[in-house]
C-alpha cells in the first residue's frame, strides 16, 4: 500500500473514532486542536475532551502532551524515549499561552510528565525555563514522583548504539532500523496547539529529544520561539525534527512572525523550511524538520522538508483527520 493510501485510511479511521458530538443543549465549545504526527490524534482527543470538559486552553494542550509521555511506544517523548549516548532519557518540555505565559523544563530526568513540570514553572515560578537538576528538585517540591526510567526496548537500542557510538540524524538510522518506509517515521515529538472559539491559543511540546543525543544537549522543544511560539490575535506554531535546524532561525517565532505578516500558516510553515534549507544547503541532507501552525481564525497548515511529516487537525465538531503535510523535496 502506498504511503498516500495509508495515510488517507489513517484519516478516514480517526474521523470514525472521533468523539461524539455533545448533546447537552449548551452552546458548543468551538475549539479546534492541532499537534504533529499521526499519533497525535489520541493527544488531541484529550486535549478537546478537556475542553469540552470546562478545561482552559492550557489544561487541554497539557492533557494532549501527557498522552505520548506515557506511551511506551513512542521513542521520542517521556518514560518510552531513548536515552543519550550515557543512558540517561532526558525530557524537555515546554507550555505557553498567548497573553506571554510561558514555562519549560530543559533535561529533566527521572519525571515522567515534563509539560506537567513546564506547567508548574509557568505558575508557581518567577522563571520561564528550569534545567536539569534544579527542574528536578523544583518537581519534587511540587508533588512529582521521582523514579529511574529506561524501557527494556530503549536500553537495547541504546546498547546496540553503543557499538558503533555514531550520532547520526535519527531520521536515517532509526528508519532503517525500524524497516519504516517513510524518512521520518521515528520522529515523534509532541507538539500540540489548540483555538478556542473565540481565538484564543496555548501551546505545548514534549519530547525525549534526539536519540544518543550527547549529554545536557537540548533541542528546540523547550525553547520559547524555537520548538513552540503562540501570539494573541496572530496564531500558534510548532516544530518537530532535528532540533538545532530549527533553533537556528528561531523557527516557530519565524511562522508566527509570517503570520502576522499576512502569510497564510501554510505559506509561512513553508517560508521558515525554505529559510532553513537556503541557509544550510547540503549540510541538512537527509535531515528532517517541520512545523504546524494554527491561525486565529483557526485556519490549519504544514510544510516539512522531507516528506512523511504528518499532523492531526481536529476541527469544531471533534472530528479528526490525519493531513500528510507537503514538503521541500521529493
Ligand atoms: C529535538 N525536535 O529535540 C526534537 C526532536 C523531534 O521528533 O522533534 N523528534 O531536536
Amino acid at each position: 500500500m502506498n504511503s498516500d493510501r495509508r495515510m488517507l485510511l489513517a484519516g478516514a479511521a480517526a474521523a470514525a473514532a472521533a468523539p461524539a458530538r455533545a448533546t447537552s443543549g449548551q452552546p458548543r465549545l468551538r475549539a479546534a486542536v492541532v499537534s504533529t504526527w499521526d499519533f497525535g490524534e489520541a493527544a488531541n482527543r484529550a486535549a478537546f475532551a478537556t475542553i469540552e470538559a470546562g478545561g482552559s486552553l492550557i489544561d487541554a494542550v497539557e492533557a494532549g502532551a501527557r498522552v505520548p509521555e506515557v506511551d511506551l511506544t513512542n521513542h521520542s517523548v517521556g518514560e518510552g524515549g531513548y536515552p543519550d549516548r550515557d543512558g540517561h532519557v532526558t525530557l524537555d518540555a515546554i507550555v505557553m499561552d498567548d497573553a506571554g505565559a510561558v514555562g519549560a523544563v530543559a533535561a529533566l530526568e527521572e519525571i515522567v510528565h515534563a509539560v506537567s513540570v513546564a506547567r508548574r514553572v509557568m505558575e508557581k515560578t518567577p522563571h520561564t525555563m528550569l534545567v536539569g537538576e534544579g527542574a528536578i528538585q523544583f518537581a519534587v517540591a511540587q508533588g512529582f514522583e521521582r523514579r529511574k526510567f529506561l524501557t527494556a526496548e530503549a536500553e537495547a537500542e541504546w546498547r546496540a548504539w553503543l557499538k558503533t557510538s555514531r550520532y547520526e540524524p535519527v531520521a536515517n538510522i532509526e528508519n532503517k532500523r525500524l524497516g519504516g518506509s517513510g524518512p521520518a517515521l521515528n520522529h515523534d515529538t509532541l507538539g500540540i496547539l489548540a483555538r478556542s472559539a473565540e481565538g484564543r491559543l496555548a501551546g505545548a511540546c514534549t519530547t525525549s529529544g534526539m536519540a544518543f543525543k550527547m549529554h545536557g544537549r537540548v533541542g528546540d522543544s523547550p525553547q520559547c520561539g524555537c520548538g513552540l511560539f503562540v501570539e494573541r490575535g496572530v496564531g500558534a506554531a510548532t516544530s518537530t525534527g532535528v532540533g538545532e535546524e530549527v533553533t537556528r532561525i528561531a523557527g516557530s517565532a519565524r511562522v508566527v512572525a509570517s503570520m502576522r505578516a499576512g502569510l497564510s500558516p501554510g505559506a509561512a510553515c513553508r517560508e521558515a523550511v525554505a529559510h532553513i534549507a537556503q541557509l544550510r544547503g547540503s549540510a541538512i541532507k537527509g535531515v528532517q524538520v517541520a512545523f504546524l501552525a494554527l491561525s486565529v481564525k483557526g485556519e490549519v497548515g504544514a510544510y516539512a522538508l522531507m516528506p512523511g511529516f504528518t499532523y492531526a487537525v481536529t476541527d469544531e465538531q471533534g472530528n479528526t483527520q490525519i493531513r500528510p503535510a507537503p514538503s521541500l523535496t521529493e
